[in-house]
């Protein structure tokens, strides 16, 4: 396999971003985090790619930040997270396609962050989530403490925080972080058959979803439904809006484009 720390493979309209620093279970350096970000980049801005998977090489997703690298010191932190974590988080979530997290082993720290920036996340039944920043005497960051509550709810979040313990791939899908729960062998080959599904479909209103769904915590109501009439209406000016009108009054299946 290759030594890149980052793997960018493409089956069609789908890509898989594979974290491979295996022997250190992808604990997160400078080389990662760059590479990460180019591959994220480079999947947002390929019309031709319609649907992400984002995995871990090995035993695990990842153990977070590269604890015997300089830049997992935190000395200077401040600049690490800002100039290597958080334009990966945020292009993640800008990401103008579906992105699933097929979460192959232990997701930890910042890690689990990556693994939360994903859309979907799957899990293989020997994975595991672990805050396990305060262990180490730091707080959680690149997003954790953003998407923790949101999908988790402040309970579980402050206990997952402070307790910093590990969570199993079952637990986590009782909690609601997880959306399925597949047998280790099964879980690359269930996100890939489910990024086959996404991608074809219409990949237009997916961003939009994703554009309507990132913030609403944030917004209120009617500023909500502002933004859902405005999405409508672009959403309803694309060719799969049309496609998919007519296949159902057809009653055929859809044939989408991503247009
Ligand atoms: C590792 C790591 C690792 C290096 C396992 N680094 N080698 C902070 C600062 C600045 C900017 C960015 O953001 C952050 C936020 C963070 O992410 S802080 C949190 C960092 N992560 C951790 O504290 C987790 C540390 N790792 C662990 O607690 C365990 O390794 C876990 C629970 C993840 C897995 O345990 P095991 O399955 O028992 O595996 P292991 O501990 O035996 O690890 C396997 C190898 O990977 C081992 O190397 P070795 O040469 O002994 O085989 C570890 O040293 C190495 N490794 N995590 N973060």
């Amino acid at each position: 396999m290759s030594d890149s720390p980052v793997l960018y493979q493409v089956d069609g309209a789908v890509a898989t971003i594979t974290l491979n620093r295996p022997d250190v279970l992808n604990a997160l350096n400078t080389a990662l985090m760059l590479a990460l970000r180019e591959a994220v980049e480079k999947a947002a801005a390929d019309a031709a790619i319609r649907a992400v998977v984002v995995t871990g090489a090995g035993r695990g997703f990842s153990a977070g930040a590269d604890l015997a690298s300089s830049s997992g010191g935190t000395g200077n932190a401040g600049t690490t997270l800002r100039e290597r974590y958080h334009p990966v988080i945020l292009a993640m979530r800008a990401m103008p396609k579906p992105i699933i997290s097929a979460v192959n082993g232990v997701a930890a720290g910042a890690g689990m962050s990556i693994a939360m920036a994903g859309d979907i996340i799957l899990a293989g039944r020997s994975a595991s989530f672990l805050q396990a920043f305060s262990k180490i005497g730091l707080v959680p960051d690149a997003g954790s403490t953003w998407f923790l509550p949101r999908y988790v709810g402040d309970v579980r979040a402050r206990a997952m925080a402070i307790l910093a313990d590990r969570i199993s791939a079952q637990d986590a899908q009782a909690f609601g972080l997880v959306w399925q729960v597949h047998e280790d062998a099964e879980l690359l080959p269930k996100a890939q058959e489910m990024a086959q599904r996404l991608a074809a479909m219409p990949t237009r209103a997916y961003a939009m979803i994703k554009q309507a769904l990132n913030d609403s915590h944030q917004r209120d109501l009617a500023t909500q439904l502002e933004l859902e009439a405005d999405l409508q209406v672009e959403a309803g000016k694309t060719e799969d809006f049309r496609e998919g009108v007519a296949a159902f009054l057809q009653k055929r299946p859809p044939q989408f484009k991503g247009r």
